[in-house]
């Protein structure tokens, strides 16, 4: 019996990653680090979930001239690499705020049939909240905060994904058992997060996951729309991805 779904945000609900590269890049600039993400770099740097632990992954595969704050010991390191975080999430927000990302095919009609049904919805998301705020906001407008019940998010949590932490926290939020629940991933940190907290999982390949194996995933596609077949664009489509999504957990 199916009762929740449990999205990741970034490259499942919608494809956010360059806005969260475009932002990193603005933020290094302000600060006159000399570091440029370009797309080939920031497909191997996502290898590392959250932007802190990404930056400071970055200083140690790449030994940069120059690190935030122009400091290298702890914990003013630490110190730094927060400050330039937080600039780079208010650049982030401003970006969503000018509506930059809408949601990705099949997300917006399998909410509102999620909804309809009583399935229950949750977020399951290394970034922070108020990425996930503005996002909402810029999606569902005034059906934003009544969306979904749930939100767990990175900074809530010990540890990012892979760690199965924030899965783990939305569950327990949502007073569930995992064998109740269904995951959205598009990564395969995502994936192995939600299976190490018990998650059966339907994978959505992103812009810049397509190339991953996702190894256990009940079903893996490109976008929800493959699971519409010929619903999508009507008023049956989100019912449609929902019961094939309820076969998927079913035959789990
Ligand atoms: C997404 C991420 C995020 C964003 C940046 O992972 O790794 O870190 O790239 O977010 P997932 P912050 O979709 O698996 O949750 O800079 O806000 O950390
Ligand atoms: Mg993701």
């Amino acid at each position: 019996m199916l009762e929740a779904l449990i999205f990741d945000v970034d490259g499942t609900l919608a494809e956010t990653e360059e806005v969260h590269r475009e932002a990193f890049n603005a933020a290094f600039a302000e600060a006159g680090l000399g570091w440029h993400w370009d797309p080939a770099l920031y497909r191997r740097l996502l290898e590392v979930t959250g932007g802190k632990e990404r930056m400071r992954h970055f200083i140690d595969m790449a030994a940069p001239q120059r690190v935030p704050g122009d400091v290298r010991d702890e914990p003013s390191l630490a110190d730094a690499i927060a400050a330039l975080h937080k600039r780079k999430t208010e650049l982030y927000n401003q970006r969503i705020d000018e509506g930059r990302v809408d949601f990705r095919p099949g997300i917006f009609a399998l909410l509102g049939a999620a909804r309809a049904a009583h399935v229950r919805l949750a977020i399951a998301t290394t970034t922070s909240l108020p990425n996930v705020e503005s996002l909402l906001r810029a999606a569902l407008g005034p059906l934003a905060p009544h969306t979904f019940e749930v939100i767990a998010a990175g900074d809530m949590v010990a540890r990012k994904k892979p760690a199965p932490d924030v899965y783990q926290l939305a569950l327990e939020r949502l007073g569930l058992a995992a064998g109740r629940c269904l995951a959205l991933e598009d990564s395969v940190n995502g994936l192995q997060s939600a299976q190490a907290a018990g998650l059966a999982t339907v994978v959505t390949r992103s812009a810049y996951t397509d190339g991953q194996h996702f190894a256990g995933a009940l079903a893996e596609v490109d976008t929800l729309d493959e699971l519409a077949g010929a619903a999508v664009g009507t008023a049956a489509e989100g019912a449609v991805i929902l019961a094939e999504l309820r076969r998927l957990h079913a035959r789990g």
